[in-house]
Formats: C-alpha cells, sequence, structure tokens
C-alpha cells in the first residue's frame, strides 16, 4: 500500500493529483500545516519536516520531483512519464523540476502572507519581489505554450503529462499572489488542466483551506 503524508493546498496536493492520475491503490494521511510537522514520528519520515511524505513497500521518500519521477517510472513510464527513448524525456525533466521553481515564491508568499499574520512581521519589498518572480516564472510557460513556430496545448509537444501535473500544481499556488491576466495561454492551459477529474479531487474540502482568500494582493506598508 502507497501511503501519502499530505497538507491540502502545499505541494503534497501534487503528488496527490498524480496517484490519482495514476490510478493506483493508496491513502492519505492528513496533517495540520503547523509544528506537528517537526515531530519525531513525522521527521522520521522526511528529516526536514515537509510535505509531500511518501510510505512505499516498506521505504521512505521525500521530495516531491524526486516522488513525482519514481512513481511514473514505477507506474506510468509512458502515459505520464516519459521514458529515456521518449524525444520529450529531456523537456519532461525540465518541466517537472521547473515546478521547483515556482514552489518556492510561491511558499515565501504563503509564509509573508498566511504564516506571518501580522503586519509587523512581513515586508511589502519582499512581497513584490516574490509575486514579480512568479510573473518572470509564468514568462517563461507563456514562451514554452505559444512559440509562433508551435503552439501547444500542453508543457510537452506529445500531450498531457506528469510535468502539466507538477507545473500546473505549483501555478495553482501561485495564483494566489499573482494573477494569470497577462499571461493567456497559461491561462487557457490552466483552465484545461484544471476541469481533469483527478485536479479536481486533489482540492481541499473548505475546512482544511490554507488559503481563506482566493487571491492575496501585495500589502502596502
Ligand atoms: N523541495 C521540497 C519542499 C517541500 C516543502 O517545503 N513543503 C512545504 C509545503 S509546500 C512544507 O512541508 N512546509 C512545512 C514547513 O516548512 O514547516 C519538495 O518539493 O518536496
Amino acid at each position: 500500500m502507497i501511503t501519502l503524508h499530505h497538507c491540502p493546498q502545499s505541494r503534497s496536493m501534487r503528488t496527490l493529483w498524480l496517484l490519482l492520475e495514476l490510478d493506483v491503490p493508496f491513502q492519505v494521511v492528513e496533517h495540520p500545516f503547523d509544528k506537528s510537522l517537526r515531530r519525531p514520528e513525522f521527521l522520521s519520515l522526511s528529516p526536514a519536516g515537509r510535505v509531500p511524505a511518501l510510505e512505499i513497500d516498506g521505504e521512505r521518500m521525500f521530495e516531491t520531483g524526486a516522488i513525482t519521477e519514481y512513481l511514473c517510472e514505477r507506474f506510468s513510464p509512458d502515459r505520464l512519464g516519459r521514458s529515456a527513448s521518449s524525444p520529450d524525456r529531456m523537456a519532461w525533466l525540465v518541466w517537472v523540476h521547473f515546478a521547483e521553481t515556482i514552489s518556492q515564491h510561491a511558499a515565501a508568499l504563503t509564509q509573508q502572507h498566511v504564516v506571518l499574520y501580522e503586519d509587523h512581521m512581513r515586508s511589502p519589498i519582499v512581497m513584490k519581489l516574490e509575486a514579480a518572480r512568479l510573473a518572470k516564472c509564468y514568462d517563461a510557460i507563456e514562451a514554452r505554450l505559444s512559440t509562433p513556430v508551435e503552439q501547444r496545448d500542453y508543457l510537452l509537444t506529445s500531450g498531457f503529462s506528469a510535468a502539466d501535473i507538477s507545473v500546473g500544481q505549483a501555478v495553482y499556488m501561485a495564483r494566489h499572489f499573482a494573477r494569470l491576466d497577462n499571461h493567456p495561454a497559461t491561462a487557457r492551459w490552466f483552465d484545461r488542466i484544471s476541469e481533469r477529474p483527478a485536479f479536481q479531487s486533489s482540492l481541499p474540502t473548505a475546512e482544511s483551506r490554507l488559503y481563506d482568500q482566493d487571491y492575496y494582493p501585495a500589502w502596502e506598508a
């Protein structure tokens, strides 16, 4: 049995979405997004106290990108993954891991807007800088989806894959802090992938939401 340790609206949602798309049996252990992630029992699953953490075949895994690669190699090497012989293998790896570039900015902004809830703890400069860095990430996705030579419905020429899940979930988090209004191809792609039943099933319940707003504008000092 596969066990996913999950906090709603965090990076572990990416693994949840992937597991649902893979259609393999698994169970979810939901954790609050708080100091309980630093308890010894959880640190034995994920040594820095982070989600996702995965238990599989008596082994323990952490790091979303590694989990994505492993699950795809094992359960879907050519549908959600791209095997070494695929012409899209290189792009698959690039975009699966580009998700982390986006997520680090979304995580910094989550800290600023949600965790550091008192104004004297926050920095308007960090908020604006990190939101601008997200927009730069959107530029990269926009260019990928809308090069003049080739328009893509998905990040890979060969179609939907775990690259869309990875980047799509990162954009789902990032949209709380930077809108897609100036990135029309990215917005259309996001609408397309977020209609998928597996994405919908990976969304939080009303009670388990980390973000209580859909959008957090930068705070002005
Ligand atoms: N690079 C790691 C980052 C994991 C990570 O930082 N996850 C966040 C949730 S999005 C977390 O667990 N934060 C809890 C904390 O920092 O205490 C990965 O991709 O798995």
